[in-house]
């Protein structure tokens, strides 16, 4: 996005920064050693009515509740138009029993994704709190919940965001698409008087809630708290590394099993998987082994995908092979849901990638939900996944230079790698979207280049880092060539020499020229133009459908003459909400899908063309 009328207003940073990093996320999963309760379903609700800042959650809030879907955000489930413009803390409220029968075992109580922060009640006791609205946190519950009793849940959710949060609100100034006027005395006067307002730094609806499901799970007592898997290729073997975490010292044992059943290594650290079937994007064979991991009573079962990912010159490898990166900027959005887990629309979306010929998807603008990785693991689907580090501010160069906010950057990294880490389909870290800056000051350079220095080491499959820049200023940012792969997104024909698309493509390669020159991998991660489907012209002007084919296909011929050029992800999958604002009619209508994921004329071009590029050697 390249044009934006914005006033940025410095606000001190008032909040607590106590570290959000969890360590250990192993996903909850039923096996003889361990059970889970999924405590999704119709919970009591109500919004705040202005007079808790504090998110202090009381039993009594409820006696004037409504009811609401969990896990779902809230905005679109109830016509109150409070719903969707709210901005503050909003409560909800189930009661559960654990079984008596699980009293013997460690209970743990696991949010997947609370948007933006948390505080958890149990019994009217504040539990747990928790900052960040895209990763999972947990508490030990065994001591409050042994008793078989019914007892009464309540989570305070908060959906403000500003200087401190990620993904970036812009706290008294304006939002992504609104004007300044910062002059005008009355529109001045009116920010002021008006009630508070979110104002997103960002280009999606400001979804909130309980975004996806809570759990409550157990383990034994003596436990596995981790594991973390690296793989290697050796010859025709492949060779599996577990780092086992247990909660104290204790032999652990290992076995991996193939499709059949069949065991084909066992052991209790790095095993070697004779004549092993690798892991390979679709449509090649996205072979996934099985590993059980034993520790006293304890066992969790893993997916691994036996696969090597290495950039190396301007050529992005996987499994050793040049990689060609055919796919979409995606979100989490859909019709009523919001951004509330949908595993239907995951399903769905899956197999329309598979449609369309696609072999990649960058999580944009935030970690998805667990089950999403699953099954690209399962389908083959490459991921770049990124944190929900989205708008940071320039602007103003303050929030680069304040220390604590860096920190819970570093710490949603943390806790993404710690999540992420054994999914084959991950092959790149993203560490944010579009800082919004135009030319790059020194203190955005050494906080992007600090980050990166942290990030590449969290990793133990030390996969590429990157992190996705808006259009600027490519001979003034320091910052983007010297990521592993570099990561651009570019509207040239759109928000610039809109419309002309010869003008569009001789600045492009201009552009490319420059690139070519810093020896890099590229990726084009986001290019496309708003079209509203069934909108037809004979001589293809914006907005039309012609016109997105048009544009993409003019792009794209000049990506095809680049051999850097390593993958194309046209922005967006599907169509998506946003906030309401002068550039928006009924959201972001970029998709090559509607958001019913209904093809608009650019799906069956890049249909086609997908299936003319191979997957591997694309650019020999
Ligand atoms: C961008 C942003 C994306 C926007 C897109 C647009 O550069 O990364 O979040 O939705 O532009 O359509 O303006």
């Amino acid at each position: 996005m390249a044009v934006r009328f914005r006033l940025w207003v410095h606000i001190p940073i008032s909040l607590s920064w106590n570290s959000q990093y969890n360590q250990h996320m192993l996903y909850p999963e039923i096996n003889k050693a361990r059970n889970v309760m999924d405590l999704s379903g119709v919970w009591s609700f109500r919004l705040d009515d202005g007079k808790h800042s504090d998110g202090y959650a009381e039993e009594k809030f409820f006696s004037n509740s409504t009811l609401i879907a969990v896990p779902a955000s809230y905005n679109d489930l109830n016509e109150n138009p409070d719903f969707r413009s709210h901005c503050g803390w909003a409560y909800y409220k189930r009661t559960f029993t654990v079984p008596s029968s699980l009293s013997s075992e460690r209970i743990m109580l696991r949010f997947d994704a609370v948007t933006h922060s948390a505080k958890v009640y149990l019994d009217g006791k504040l539990i747990k709190e928790h900052q960040g609205g895209f990763l999972p946190f947990e508490t030990e519950i065994t001591d409050l919940v042994k008793d078989g009793e019914e007892h009464s849940l309540i989570v305070a959710v908060d959906n403000r965001i500003n200087h401190s949060t990620l993904p970036m609100g812009n706290e008294g100034g304006t939002a992504f698409f609104g004007s300044d006027n910062a002059d005008v005395p009355s529109v001045i006067a009116a920010k002021k008087w008006r009630k508070p307002v979110n104002l997103p730094n960002f280009d999606f609806f400001n979804y909130a809630g309980i975004n996806r499901p809570v759990r409550i799970y157990t383990t034994p007592k003596e436990y596995i708290k981790d594991i973390t898997v690296t793989t290697a290729i050796n010859g025709d073997d492949g060779v599996i590394d577990f780092d086992v975490e247990t909660s104290a010292p204790g032999p652990v044992s290992i076995t991996v099993k193939d499709k059949e059943g069949k065991i084909v290594a066992a052991g209790n650290k790095t095993l070697t998987v004779k004549n092993a079937r690798l892991w390979w994007p679709r449509p090649g064979d996205p072979y996934l082994y099985k590993a059980t991991v034993t520790y006293g009573s304890d066992v969790y079962t893993l997916n691994v995908g036996i696969r090597t990912v290495e950039v190396k010159g301007t050529e992005f490898l996987i499994n050793n092979k040049p990689f060609y990166f055919k796919g979409f900027g995606k979100h989490e959005d859909s019709a009523v849901h919001g951004r509330g887990f949908d595993l239907v629309l995951d399903v769905k979306d899956i197999s329309m990638i598979g449609w369309m010929n696609a072999n990649s998807f960058r999580t944009s603008h935030y970690p998805y939900a667990e089950e999403m990785y699953d099954l690209c693991d399962r389908e083959g689907i490459v991921i770049i996944d990124e944190t929900p580090a989205v708008g940071i501010g320039g602007t103003s160069e303050d929030v680069y230079k304040i220390g604590h906010f860096q920190q819970h950057h570093k710490d949603v990294l943390k806790d993404l790698i710690e999540r992420d880490k054994n999914h084959p389909s991950v092959v790149m870290w993203s560490m944010g979207n579009e800082p919004d800056v135009v030319t790059f000051p020194d203190s955005a350079y050494d906080y992007w280049h600090d980050l990166y220095e942290y990030t590449k080491p969290l990793d133990k499959q030390q996969r590429p880092v990157t992190f996705v820049v808006n259009q600027n200023n490519y001979e003034r940012d320091r910052i983007t060539r010297e990521m592993d792969v570099v990561c651009i997104n570019r509207y040239y024909g759109w928000y610039n020499l809109s419309g002309d698309m010869d003008a569009a493509c001789y600045a492009l390669n201009l552009e490319l020229d420059f690139w070519e020159k810093q020896n890099k991998p590229v990726i084009l991660t986001e290019y496309g133009a708003d079209t509203l489907p069934g909108f037809h012209l004979s001589s293809p002007e914006m907005f039309s459908e012609e016109f997105q084919v048009m544009y993409y296909d003019r792009i794209n011929t000049e990506l095809d003459k680049r051999k850097f050029v390593i993958g194309e992800h046209p922005w967006n999958f599907a169509d998506f909400n946003t906030i309401q604002g002068p550039m928006r009619a009924d959201g972001n209508r970029k998709g090559l899908l509607t958001r019913d994921r209904r093809p608009k004329m650019s799906a069956h071009y890049f249909r086609k063309r997908w299936s003319e590029i191979p997957d591997f050697s694309y650019k020999k």
